[in-house]
């Protein structure tokens, strides 16, 4: 049901695009070139090529359903929170992570792709997001590790975006990333509240952390070797750092971060290699991972179902807006005549 990669069509520009592509004209295919060489940045209304335009669609409307998505498994968690302020905090969070969908999709749209094809494209199963949040938040310990480990994961691949060559991709993920940041550090507060209290509270961080670390690993993408989008994102300056880099970027940063905490990371061929000045680790489950992605996760189902059926609540509410934003234009129109 999730296999299909996230097609674009190559016809026209949609209604209220920005631009269309034009016939391909190799003293334009050269200035786009001389910009991606001088890591300079291109805008909307630039020529870019197809296969350029089609790959920051994929990868930034799949980032949205992310971002909208992820909304799910902390939310879940709202009315349980256990005291006003740990509820006002997850709260801010949820609604940042909403705010950064809708930066990302306006971000796209400017591609030329509307809002409401690349919802079709969720909602119908084509179109992919990440596999960190088809799994389920099952005690309250979860939501501290989302915070720390996914946010965490998320910053370490998003700060590279901010210098991504396409510029509104670059400019959203500058304010994403500071809100991400905040994220992080309230999940590790969080944690650090529970790791000095009861040993019960301390196992259930434990068991926390034994559960999502292995799948935050994976949320980074294929080994380089089997990243089939790579090479080409980094010519374009759409990638800056590899899946695998990052993912060793993120075990060096938060080794020393489960030793503040007190918490065991659950991999036992986890250690320093001081040759290689890196964490050496484990095998990552990509068959689970795959297996993930293409549909068969613990929550794609149910984290789809409720998607749809937010969709589908909110019918009378885009109505409504028309509605009233009509009536305002034949106002304005009827107070010009
Ligand atoms: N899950 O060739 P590559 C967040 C797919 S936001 C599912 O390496 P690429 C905030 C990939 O799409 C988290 N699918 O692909 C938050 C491709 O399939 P396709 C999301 C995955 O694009 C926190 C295929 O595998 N962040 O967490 C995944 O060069 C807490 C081959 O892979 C972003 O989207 C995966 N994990 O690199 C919210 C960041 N990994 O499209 C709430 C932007 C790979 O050809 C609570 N995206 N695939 O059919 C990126 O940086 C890149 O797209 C990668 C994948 C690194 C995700």
């Amino acid at each position: 049901m999730y296999t299909q990669s996230f097609n674009v069509p190559d016809g026209d520009a949609q209604p209220g695009a920005p631009l269309k592509a034009v016939p391909h004209d190799t003293s334009l295919q050269a200035h786009f070139d001389a910009v991606i060489d001088a890591d300079g940045k291109i805008e909307p209304r630039d020529w870019m090529p197809d296969a350029y335009r089609k790959t920051l669609v994929r990868q930034i409307s799949q980032h949205a359903h992310s971002e909208i998505v992820g909304m799910l498994p902390e939310g879940n968690w709202i009315s349980r929170a256990p005291s006003l302020k740990r509820k006002a905090i997850l709260v801010a969070k949820v609604q940042d992570e909403g705010g950064h969908g809708l930066y990302l999709y306006s971000a796209a749209e400017t591609l030329g792709t509307s809002r409401d094809q690349m919802f079709d494209a969720l909602h119908s199963g084509k179109a992919k997001y990440s596999s960190i949040f088809n799994y389920p938040t099952l005690t309250w310990a979860d939501v501290g590790v989302v915070g720390w480990l996914v946010d965490g994961a998320a910053i370490m691949n998003q700060i590279p975006l901010c210098r991504c060559s396409f510029g509104p991709y670059a400019r959203a993920m500058i304010r994403v990333c500071k809100e991400e940041s905040f994220h992080q550090r309230q999940g590790f507060e969080s944690l650090m509240t529970m790791m000095q209290g009861t040993a019960e509270q301390k196992a259930m961080v434990q068991d926390a952390v034994n559960r999502w670390w292995w799948k935050c690993l994976a949320m980074f993408g294929p080994p380089d070797a089997d990243s089939p989008n790579s090479v080409q994102g980094m010519r374009w300056g759409i990638k800056r750092i590899s899946n695998d880099d990052l993912r060793q970027k993120f075990i060096d940063a938060t080794v020393p971060q489960a030793e503040v905490l007190g918490v065991t990371l659950p991999d036992p061929e986890l250690k320093w290699n001081e040759e290689r000045g890196h964490h050496d680790h484990g095998q990552i489950d990509w068959d689970e991972f795959w297996a993930v992605v293409n549909g068969d996760g613990p929550c794609n189902k149910e984290r789809l179902a409720t998607r749809v059926k937010a969709w589908n609540d909110g019918a009378w509410v885009r109505e409504a807006a028309l509605a009233h934003a009509r009536k305002q234009q034949e106002r304005a129109m009827k107070e010009a005549a």
